[in-house]
């Protein structure tokens, strides 16, 4: 049996290991023939995957990890053309969109199975249901869709990743994927634990792992960063676990097993938790080259801070991990959640305030700003529901004009945001994004940069945000690049 493993185009210019089906591939049992297919480093996947299902089309399975927003765009109208070409191949839909939405996923012409959550163990089962003719439907972490209703199989335990063999990098084009960012010259990607252990409402996580985390311990992390810069020259790793800062012990383990590497290093973490560690914990992780930390704080409004769940946070240890983490010399990254349906203008406003405060505290830490958009969680989607929220039912509808920003999280069409109120945001971050550009930009000069901070400066002090529309064409000029933009 053929498996072609295919990542869809992402984004144009930020390239990173295709962990999610290089995962997959890892645990394919030696019987399988398989090859990745990534279109963000092959401007022709299509065809080549193609070609390579032409091979064989009885033989070969398509599986496809799709993400909302582009992925989504690349490969709903792909795999649909893939259907009427190849209707005997089966094309397997796997990753956090098809595990949100598997019913729009699976009753779509282009998608015959979606796979749910992990799908290492599951993506096994079902090559060998195949190709023993058997009918996959029911598997456990399998869903379909049959006669107008899906049939889900039962979701599977979790499991801890590095108990799967070593990723096969030797498979990949190793090269195309050492990435020049701000954090080195050579900078890879790994994902070291299975879900996250906090349940906020507005999180796709929460949707999938429901509060599940299962940490690799951190030898295993070591070893693969360890494999990484000896075999391949990593002199940079971005951690994509959805919370690698969730246990100090093994973080501080971590940083000790990495500190003779010379590797810089970025991940994601939480507010609180990282605030209760210790000096030692701290001091060890910046020693090990640890640059940039990724915290969701989420807004400034303590009131919307609780109605997302999130778990007790406090603005005020926002302020103090921001001047906390500049003690050390790692950079905090702060990613807002603006605009709940409860109050949205009194949410963008108290959060605008203290994305001030943070600056002024710490003029290096970096600011993301995004819009809230529903999951289908109890809690805040509730309230979205009774001012007359709806998810799309088909994919044709997750593609309209509407719904394809959706996911994105810069603009969504939820009722309770007037454009004016959006508008504010982006141009608040406008402002701000000119008065202290991010350090993750790699494209203005350091003249680009102090020309556009003169220009800014007034605004920023008198707090006038209103249509800068000279900033934002200088921005554009130059090709500046928020941090959110440069992937993370
Ligand atoms: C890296 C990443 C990106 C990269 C893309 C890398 C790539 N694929 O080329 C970039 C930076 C481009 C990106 C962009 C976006 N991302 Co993104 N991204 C991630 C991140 C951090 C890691 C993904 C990853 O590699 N995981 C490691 C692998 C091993 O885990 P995995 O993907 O879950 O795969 C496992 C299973 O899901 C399953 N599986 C996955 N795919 C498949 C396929 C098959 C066939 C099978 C059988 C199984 C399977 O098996 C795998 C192994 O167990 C995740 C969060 C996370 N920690 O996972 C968010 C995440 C997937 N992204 C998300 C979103 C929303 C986006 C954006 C659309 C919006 C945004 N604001 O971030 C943008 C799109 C913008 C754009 N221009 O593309 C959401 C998805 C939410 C949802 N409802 O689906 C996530 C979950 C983040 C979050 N918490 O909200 N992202």
């Amino acid at each position: 049996m053929n498996v072609i493993l295919v990542n869809p185009r992402a984004q144009k210019s930020h390239r990173r290991l295709p962990l999610s089906v290089l995962f997959v591939a890892r645990n394919l049992p030696e019987w399988v023939t398989w090859e990745i297919v990534d279109a963000n480093i092959d401007p022709d996947a299509q065809a080549r995957a193609e070609a390579l299902i032409a091979r064989d089309p009885s033989n070969t399975v398509v599986m496809v990890t799709v993400m909302p927003g582009p992925q989504l765009a690349w490969a709903t109208p792909w795999c649909r053309k893939l259907k009427a070409r190849f209707p005997e191949t089966p094309v397997v839909w796997g990753g956090y969109f098809p595990s949100v939405y598997p019913e729009a996923v699976c009753a779509d012409a282009g998608v015959d199975y979606a796979v749910l959550n992990q799908g290492e163990d599951t993506a096994v089962a079902l090559v060998e249901a195949l190709s023993a003719g058997e009918d996959p439907a029911g598997l456990p972490g399998l869903a379909v869709w049959r006669d107008g209703a899906l049939i889900r199989g039962p979701l599977r335990p979790w499991t801890r990743s590095s108990r799967y063999p070593m990723p096969p990098y030797e498979r990949l084009p190793m090269e195309d994927y050492a990435a020049k960012t701000f954090l080195g010259q050579r900078t890879f990607n790994h994902h070291s634990s299975v879900g996250c252990p906090y349940t906020c409402n507005f999180c796709a996580v929460t949707a999938v792992a429901n509060g599940a985390w299962i940490p690799d311990p951190a030898k295993d992390v070591v070893e693969t960063v360890r494999l990484l810069h000896d075999r391949y020259r990593a002199d940079a790793i971005e951690f994509h676990d959805n919370n690698f800062f969730a246990a100090e012990r093994r973080c501080h383990a971590v940083a000790r097993g990495m500190a003779s590497l010379g590797v810089r290093w970025w991940g994601e973490g939480r507010i609180d938790t990282m605030l209760a560690w210790s000096h030692q914990t701290w001091s060890a992780m910046a020693r090990s080259g640890l640059a940039m930390v990724f915290y969701g704080a989420e807004s400034g409004d303590q009131d919307a801070l609780e109605a997302m769940d999130k778990g007790g946070l406090e603005v005020e240890q926002t302020i103090a991990l921001n001047k906390r983490a500049r003690s050390y010399g790692v950079i905090p990254e702060f990613s807002f959640v603006m605009g709940n349906p409860g109050d949205p203008e009194g949410d963008i406003a108290a959060t605008i305030a203290l994305v001030r405060r943070l600056k002024s505290d710490n003029s290096d830490c970096e600011i993301i700003l995004y819009m809230y958009t529903p999951v289908p969680l109890p809690g805040m989607f509730d309230d979205a529901t009774a001012l007359g929220f709806s998810f799309p039912q088909t994919l044709d509808e997750w593609l309209s004009p509407t719904w394809s920003g959706y996911e994105e999280r810069r603009n969504p069409v939820t009722p309770w945001l007037t454009p004016a109120i959006v508008q504010r945001v982006y141009d608040f971050e406008s402002v701000l994004h000119a008065w202290r550009p991010s350090v993750s930009d790699r494209n203005l000069r350091p003249w680009q940069r102090a020309a556009l901070r003169v220009l800014a400066a007034p605004r920023y002090r008198l707090g006038w945000y209103t249509r800068p529309y000279e900033l934002k064409a200088l921005q554009r000029l130059w090709r500046y690049r928020r941090p959110e933009e440069m992937g993370f």
